[in-house]
């Protein structure tokens, strides 16, 4: 077995080569040989340099980046990206994990990409990153430190842009913008995209910048509703609802009153598809959690119950369109409104219909 640590500080060619081959084996690339590997790592030098660090999650955001399918993980790692430091794929813990970061952040010259996925907890204790002599290093302290030289900040999944699952819990976590004064990009998702993690990043090193909506989110994959583009749509239209999962004459109708948030949520979800577009979660007939808004999941909780303060089947008996429902709650998210204000607006326009 080769000691990754040693190899770190020390490296002779026939070490390097012998470290390649074992990363081939621990990644299964299948389709490449050790030399492309060596060959790959030893231009890494020239790629954009990128330190990912992990805060309170369950792991997904990096699971979902690993399924990249185009570019596969391993043009990603081995043409794309010098990724430095992910700490999913150091064995090592507690002081041990903590040399091996510091040695890399010495190593890297240029300034790096910045990911985070994870959220912070605003009480450090709750998730500390490793140890330097015998003291404990809280993760919120580690990332404003390394967040300084970052060329770039990105947030990847919910609990790092806004908080998500773990802010419903006791530690008081946030998203990284909540305790950073530079900008954040946020990739929102449980998990996000591999292509929204990928796409944004090669974006930035092509363009240098990527359009952000308000919740700092790349205009690029959460410019539109789920709601718009929906394959229900039309179900929806004719106010088709599920209200019960046995019923057979049911199937494929719209999932509004079974918890669906596809309505309030921005993402391209309906036209990207998951898994190399194999599926999504409309498709696999579950209600859209939401999980690309700031409100997920507190406030978008019960998963299986209907947005409250949105009668849609009311909205739609009084022959409001569709159409202004969807901008109207867009528009409220975009500021930060709550359902009152949406109703309030609803009602107006209806006002100034029977006027006209
Ligand atoms: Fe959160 Fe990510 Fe959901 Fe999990 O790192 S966005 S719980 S998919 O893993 O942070």
């Amino acid at each position: 077995m080769v000691n990754f640590k040693k190899k770190l500080t020390f490296l002779t060619r026939r070490d390097f080569l012998k470290f390649c081959s074992t990363l081939a084996v621990m990644f299964c690339f299948s389709e490449l040989s050790f030399s492309d590997i060596a060959l790959a790592l030893e231009k890494a030098i020239k790629k954009p340099p990128v330190i990912w660090l992990s805060g309170q999650s369950c792991g997904g955001c990096t699971f979902s980046f690993f399924n990249s399918t185009n570019p596969s993980i391993s043009e990603i790692i081995l043409d794309l990206l010098s990724i430095r430091f992910l700490s999913q794929l150091t064995s090592d813990a507690g002081e041990d994990a903590f040399k091996i970061f510091t040695q890399t952040r010495e190593k890297v010259k240029e300034k790096y990409y910045l990911l985070i996925d994870g959220s912070i907890p605003l009480n450090g204790k709750y998730c500390s990153f490793g140890e330097l002599n015998g003291r404990e290093i809280f993760l919120i302290d580690l990332v404003k430190e390394v967040a300084r030289e970052a060329k770039a900040i990105l947030a990847v999944g919910t609990c790092a842009s806004y908080g998500g699952i773990p802010k419903s819990g006791p530690t008081r976590a946030e998203g990284v913008q909540e305790i950073l004064d530079k900008k954040v990009i946020n990739i929102p998702g449980c998990p996000p995209h591999p292509d929204w993690i990928v796409g944004t990043l090669v974006n930035l090193f092509l363009v240098g910048s990527v359009e952000l909506d308000f919740y700092q989110r790349p205009k690029l994959f959460y410019s539109s509703l789920v709601h718009q583009s929906c394959p229900r749509r039309s179900l929806f239209e004719e106010g088709k609802f599920l209200t019960d999962w046995n019923n057979s004459r049911q199937k494929d109708w719209c999932l509004l009153l079974k918890g669906c948030k596809g309505i309030a949520t921005s993402s391209d979800c309906p036209a990207r598809g998951w898994n190399d577009n194999l599926n999504w979660c409309i498709k696999a007939n579950a209600p859209c959690a939401g999980c690309t808004e700031p409100r997920f999941y507190k406030d978008f909780s019960p998963l299986y119950e209907e947005i409250s303060g949105i009668p849609i089947p009311f909205f739609k008996r009084i022959g409001v369109s569709t159409d202004s429902i969807g901008e109207v709650v867009a528009g409220a998210g975009g500021v930060g409104l709550g359902i009152h204000f949406i109703r309030r607006v609803l009602k107006k326009r209806l006002k100034n219909k029977g006027k006209r």
